[in-house]
This record gives structure tokens, sequence and C-alpha cells, in this order.
């Protein structure tokens, strides 16, 4: 958690990190869209690619592609190789302690659903609890309902003040009840941009024996994490959010538990031994990845992780704490611009509405500007009830960006100002 505090409201005192190198890095970038410069300002959906990740995609397919884990030959050797490389590097770059312990799903969806069906169906029973928190993403709510639907079990969400701020005490006093056997939140709000105290919210969870899952598809690509220092049982992010493909993802999770939880879905690669009468499951991490994987997205998943890593997470998160401090000061400017998530600790996203402007409208006429934001609920509208709006307009940022990107959405922003005066 280093990069934590690059995150605090105290000034940056970093000078503006030279970006010229790391545009190169994307082809996109040089779009031009409805003939301007595109300016792209969602990240938090999904973010770009650098040309190393298209490369090593390209690379797999057009010159050593195979099936892996089976085959006896060359190109299945070469592919189960670069395979397993990713995983020894979400590992590292994850901190866990072994490999045993990352497992390759198709996006934080798919990972969170995994702990559900796996843990959840085997350990949760009629009257237990699963703790939220009200700043979900659909992905951190609708899986724990389906298992409550199935179980019985009931599900509590902490609320959070009105500046998107979690009320721990309300967090703790839901750990309290000795029914709770998961409690599962979001590192960083894709709705909001605040950045949960997840090592303070583990702990608590820890001292009643709970076992805890952290959503941080928002987080990986903006500060360093380190599980083993968070103490969490599960961690799960996507591919396409930290610069690499989509369609991939990771669930992290501790050797314990995920030797202990029966696998989440059968089929080829996940059994050591089949006959009609009895089935033998594959040790970790085979046991929890059925079937033919993403394998060139898993591949370039590694080749996204060493780009990042290379720039270092820190650089990232000062340069990203610059542009948030820049773009808030300027969109408050604009009259009847409110920014709806203000907590201490944020992350370079900034969701605000327009008084009197659908922020569909606001998302259409950036865009005839070049400018890419996204305008909807985000998949939190447990959020968006909470404001009582049905929906927010969205800058996210990515290291990418740069200041004159935030002048131009700031431009753009007083033109929808215009047109809707
Ligand atoms: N959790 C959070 C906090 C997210 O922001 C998202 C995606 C997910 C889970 C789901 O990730 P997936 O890769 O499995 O789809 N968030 C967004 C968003 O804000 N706009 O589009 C997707």
């Amino acid at each position: 958690m280093s990069a934590l505090p690059a995150f605090t409201n105290a000034p940056a005192e970093n000078t503006e990190l030279d970006l010229t190198g790391i545009r190169a890095d994307f082809p996109i970038l040089r779009q031009r869209i409805h003939g301007k410069p595109l300016v792209y300002l969602d990240n938090a959906a999904s973010v770009q690619k650098p040309k190393v990740v298209i490369d090593a995609i390209s690379e797999c397919y057009s010159s050593y592609y195979a099936n892996i884990h089976r085959g006896v030959h060359l190109l299945s050797e070469r592919s189960t190789m670069a395979y397993e490389r990713t995983r020894e590097k979400v590992r590292a770059f994850l901190n866990a302690a072994s490999i045993q312990e990352i497992i390759f799903t198709r996006g934080t969806t798919e990972s969170i659903n995994l702990v559900a069906s796996s843990f959840g169906g085997s350990t949760v029973k009629a009257g237990d609890e699963i703790v939220i928190t009200g700043m979900e993403h659909h992905s951190n709510i609708v899986p724990w309902q389906l298992l409550c639907e199935r179980t019985g079990a009931v599900l509590k969400a902490a609320p959070f003040t009105d500046a998107g701020e979690l009320i721990l005490e309300e967090y703790e006093r839901l750990l309290n009840s000795g029914r709770v056997k998961l409690a599962a939140f979001v590192h960083i709000s894709n709705a909001l941009g605040t950045i949960n105290p997840v090592k303070t919210m583990v702990d608590l969870a820890r001292a009643r024996s709970i076992p805890t899952l952290i959503d941080g598809a928002q987080s990986v690509a903006h500060l360093t994490v380190d599980v083993r220092d968070l103490d969490c049982d599960f961690y799960a992010f996507s591919g396409h959010k930290i610069y690499g493909p989509s369609g991939v993802g990771v669930l992290y999770g501790k050797q314990s538990l995920l030797e202990a939880m029966p696998p989440y879905q059968g089929g080829g690669d996940m059994i050591s031994l089949v006959t009609f009468e009895k089935t033998e499951y594959a040790d970790l991490p085979n046991k929890f990845e059925a079937g033919t994987p993403n394998i060139a997205g898993v591949i370039g998943l590694g080749a996204a992780l060493d780009w990042l890593s290379a720039l270092g997470l820190d650089t990232v998160a000062a340069h990203e704490r610059l542009l948030l401090d820049y773009a808030t000061a300027q969109l408050l400017e604009i009259p009847g611009l409110s920014i709806m998530g203000t907590a201490q600790q944020k992350a370079a996203l900034v969701a605000f509405t327009l008084q009197g402007i659908h922020p569909h409208d606001i998302g259409t006429i950036l865009d005839r500007e070049g400018v890419a934001i996204r305008a909807g609920h985000h998949c939190a509208q447990p959020v968006m009830q909470r404001y009582g709006v049905p929906a927010t307009a969205r800058a996210s940022f990515a290291v990418y960006n740069t200041r004159d990107e935030v002048d131009a959405l700031v431009k753009a922003l007083w033109k929808v100002k215009e047109l809707f005066a």
C-alpha cells in the first residue's frame, strides 16, 4: 500500500510527468474523433492498451499459439510457459505467497462469482450474513444476492457519508452480529472515486474471524496492492482496467481457503482423474481453471504488468493525483456543476452533474468535441439512489492523460452550458 499517501489531500509536490514516451506507447491515442483529437477520459470503464500488450497478443497468435497444459509438442510447451509466466508476474505484482494462489478468470465479475458460488455455496447457511458497503459495483452485489436467494442468508450494506466516505463504525457494527460469513468490499469506488481504508476493514473483520474479499477492479492500475500486507482472503481484478486485454482477470485467494473450496466449474484441465463413478480434482490453481482459458489474453496481461511495473505505480499515483486536483479545481468553476464523491482519499475520477442537463446529453455533446466520458449509473445504482440522482457524468483518468486534456474537457463542458443556456 505504499502509494496510498500520494492520494491524500496534501498538495502534490511532484512536477508534472513527461508523458511524451508514455503517450507514444498507445497507438489509439493518435486517433481523431469527429475530426478532433481523441481525449479519452473513460478509463474507469476500460483503459487503452500500450503497443507492447498488442504486440504480445499478436506475437502469441502469429508465432507460438497452441492450447496449453496438454500438448507434448513445442508450440503447446511455449504457450504453456508464456501463460504460466504471467501467473508468476501476477503473484509478484500482488506480492502473493505462491502461484497456487493466483487463479485466472474472465474478469473481476467472474472472480467474485467464483467466490460467491464456491466459497459461499459451501459455507453459507440460512440466517448467515454477508456484509458489503453501500458503494459497490453491481458485480459485488448481485452474486451475493443470488447466494442469499439460494441459501436464505442476508445481505447487509454499510452506509457512507455525503462525501462518499464509508462510515467505519457502521461497518464494524454490522460485523458484530456473530452471523457474518464474509465481508466483501470495493477498494476504490468506480462511481465516487473513494479509496476505502481496506487494511482497517480487513483488520476489523479478521478480529472477528470473518474472511474478506476486496474488489480491486479500480485499484490495481492506480496504487500498489500488497495482498500479504492487507492480509485479505480474496482479491479480484480485471485485465482490461490495468492496460491488459478484456476477457481475462484474476482472483487471488489464500491457499488454505482455496484448497478447502469446491471447484467452481467442471471440465477439462481442472481434474487429475475422471471415471464415471468419481472424479479427482487437480491441485491449485488448475482446480479453478476449467476449460481452455483466454491464453493470449493472459499473455497480454503479463505484458501489461511488465509495462506498468516499469513505469512504477508511485509515478502513476503522483501524476494522477495532479490530474485529479487540476480537474477538480477547473470543474468547480462551472456554475451548476456538482461533484459526487469528495472523499479525503480519492482516486483520479470525477463524477458530476450539471444542473438541468441530463448526463447523457453531456456525454453526447462532449463526444462531438472528441472527449470520451461515461454517463449513466456506472453499474452502481445504489450509489445513485443514495444521492437521489438517476445518473452522473464521469471523467476518469489514466497515467497517459494530460492537463491539456483536462482543459479540453472543461472547454467542452462550457460549450454544453452554452447550448443549454
Ligand atoms: N468492480 C468495480 C469497482 C468496477 O468498477 C467494475 C467495472 C467491476 C467490478 C466489474 O469489472 P468487469 O471487468 O468484470 O466488468 N466498472 C466499470 C465502470 O465503471 N464502467 O464500466 C465498467
